[in-house]
């Protein structure tokens, strides 16, 4: 740990995931799911996903103060077909149910060419693409759909009945680092709307509605009774309605429209549900897939675009983004106060 000239105190990736972890463990959780959660903010944090970093503390702890997630539930998993996983989270977060499944859902995606990884019951806080890049770098393609909670006026309609719902993508690339992409189906996703309003900015056009359904660029006015709207028009809001069918319809989890908080004050991890498709393309025959996206790549390079979605994470890394992660001192006492005040 550093303090810099300015007064923001330095961490290490390390460093960052631990004190993360032990506010988990001070706040209800088991060690493994600590551990696991940890991992995906203090990485969120280092790579510039601040929507999904250290932001995300706050409402994680008062979701487990309020007894809405169980942070300590056991995944139970099932096989019902030969490419097809499900995970009962029990009420518990999404990435140790994925975490508990991942092995046998590789085994699974290798043997068959195609499987599904079904998780239901289940909280999604946080980034996607820590759960799908893995997959890339084991060769594999993966793509991932979650739902969240109703704050998403469909395209057409008048009230908010969608979540968020982000798509992320990952896809591994010859001699290079893999493609991964993720991102919200709205316009903006609702924590860079709450950043936005703690910040006191002003939106763009396009990202919300007010209470009574006007265009409003007050983020304090989409939050307080007002809705986000899908990017693109009908086309997101097509997207994000597979979402719901694909993570909620087919998982067995909640729409985002179907659970009830209300009696859980301070509440806000959605209980949904994630699927997870992953291929392995060693089946399709022909020419490597890796091979074939490498080839897109450089072919997108000679179009005059030289980068690609995923490659500036995996660049900040390479260049020691982990190695001083800076926080306010303000935000490092919260979290030391965090971590050592037991439930
Ligand atoms: P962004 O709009 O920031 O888009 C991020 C994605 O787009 C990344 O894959 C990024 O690649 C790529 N990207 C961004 N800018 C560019 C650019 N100029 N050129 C090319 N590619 C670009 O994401 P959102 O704000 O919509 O979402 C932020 C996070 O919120 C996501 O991690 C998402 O999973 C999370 N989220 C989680 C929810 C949940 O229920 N758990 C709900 C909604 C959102 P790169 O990183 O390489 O720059
Ligand atoms: O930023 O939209 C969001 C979001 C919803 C649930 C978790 N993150």
């Amino acid at each position: 740990m550093t303090q810099s000239d300015d007064t923001a105190i330095h961490l290490s990736l390390a460093e960052l995931t631990a004190l993360l972890a032990r506010v988990f463990r001070a706040n209800g959780c088991s060690d493994d799911v600590a551990a696991i959660l940890a991992a995906n903010c203090a990485g969120a944090e280092a790579v510039g996903s601040f929507s999904h970093g250290v932001f995300r503390i706050d409402g994680y702890v008062s979701t487990l103060r309020s007894g809405w997630v169980d942070g300590t539930a056991r995944p139970v998993i099932d096989a019902p077909a030969p490419a097809f996983l499900r995970v009962d989270a029990g009420n518990g977060f999404a990435q140790p149910a994925l975490a508990a499944a991942r092995p046998q859902f590789v085994e699974m995606v290798r043997a068959n060419g195609i499987a599904a990884l079904a998780i239901r019951h289940s909280h999604h806080f946080g980034a996607l693409w820590p759960d799908v890049e893995p997959f890339a770098e084991d060769g594999l393609i993966a793509l991932s759909l979650v739902n969240s909670f109703a704050c998403v006026v469909p395209f057409g309609g008048k009230k908010p009945l969608l979540g968020t719902n982000p798509i992320a993508f990952a896809a591994p690339v010859d001699g290079a680092d893999p493609l991964v992409f993720d991102f919200a189906t709205t316009v903006m996703a609702h924590g860079d709307v709450q950043i936005a309003a703690r910040e006191g900015r002003t939106l763009p056009e396009g990202v919300g509605v007010d209470a009574d359904g006007a265009p409003t660029r007050d983020p304090k006015a989409i939050l307080d009774g007002g809705a986000l709207l899908p990017f693109g028009g009908h086309k997101g809001s097509a997207l994000s309605i597979m979402i719901e069918l694909m993570a909620a319809g087919l998982t067995g989890g909640n729409f985002s429209f179907e659970f009830d908080w209300s009696d859980h004050p301070g509440a806000q991890t959605p209980v949904t549900g994630q699927i997870l498709i992953g291929i392995d393309a060693a089946h399709a025959g022909g020419e490597s897939f890796a091979h074939r996206s490498r080839n897109l790549i450089d072919g997108m390079a000679a179009s005059g675009y030289a980068g690609y979605p995923g490659a500036r994470r995996a660049a900040m890394r390479r260049e020691g983004a982990g190695e001083h992660i800076p926080l306010t001192p303000a935000i490092y006492e919260k979290l030391q106060g965090y971590a050592n005040q037991e439930l």
